[in-house]
């Protein structure tokens, strides 16, 4: 029941509002034990997207490179939890895409303030590209850029809305991807803030 945004990518329009006050409980429930932060590129650059994790491994980002981890090296303890209703909406929208039995073990949070972007870039950290990303976009909207498999392919621009759900997986796995700036449209729930995360399979 979605639009197709690549050969095996798929735009779920509005699948996480039934789910919405859920979904932010459970990312209360994270950022109060790993809270959003700025982490450093390996380029050193400091990221305008402010990101926090959970679920076994969380994704991170410092001066030596990107990996996954299995502490918050803020805190030093094991990532949160992934929340339950994360897991349930990732299974429900990867079986919806014909990704049945989908199996996170991780998640990234994002936090845009107006003006912050994730410039193009692809995913590759995971170690079984086979399994397919969730995205869940909540709050204001973002542009979202969608490449091909050279940074310097041609990127198509998708907006993404609060409650939106996008499955990417097979063919797309690889592709580059970014966000760009975003403008201050408050929304009426999360105010002057997107969060953006990704449900994925990563060990
Ligand atoms: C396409 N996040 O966290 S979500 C990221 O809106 C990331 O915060 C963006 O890119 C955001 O890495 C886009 C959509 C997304 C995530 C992973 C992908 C699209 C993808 C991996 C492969 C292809
Ligand atoms: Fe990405």
């Amino acid at each position: 029941g979605g639009v197709a945004l690549g050969p095996q990518s798929v735009v779920l329009r509005g699948f996480a509002l039934p789910r919405v006050e859920a979904l932010l409980a459970g990312v209360d429930a994270v950022t109060a034990r790993s809270p959003f932060r700025h982490m450093e590129t390996p380029g050193g650059y400091i990221m305008s997207v402010a990101l926090t994790n959970c679920g076994a491994l969380g994704w991170t980002s410092d001066a030596r490179g990107y990996r996954y981890t299995r502490q918050d090296p803020l805190s030093g303890q094991p990532w949160p939890d992934m929340p339950d209703a994360f897991v349930e909406l990732a299974r429900a929208a990867a079986d919806e895409a014909g990704f049945p039995g989908f199996a996170p073990d991780a998640c990234l949070v994002n936090r845009y303030a107006p003006g912050s972007r994730l410039s193009l870039h692809q995913d590759r950290n995971e170690r079984d590209y086979s399994a397919p990303i969730v995205s869940v976009s909540l709050g204001m909207p973002a542009v979202f850029l969608f490449g091909g498999d050279a940074r310097g392919d041609r990127a198509s621009r998708t907006p993404l809305f609060h409650g939106d759900v996008v499955v990417w997986g097979g063919a797309d796995r690889l592709r580059y991807h970014g966000v760009l700036p975003l403008k201050d449209l408050p929304h009426p729930r999360l105010g002057s803030a997107r969060i953006n995360f990704t449900i994925r399979k990563a060990g």
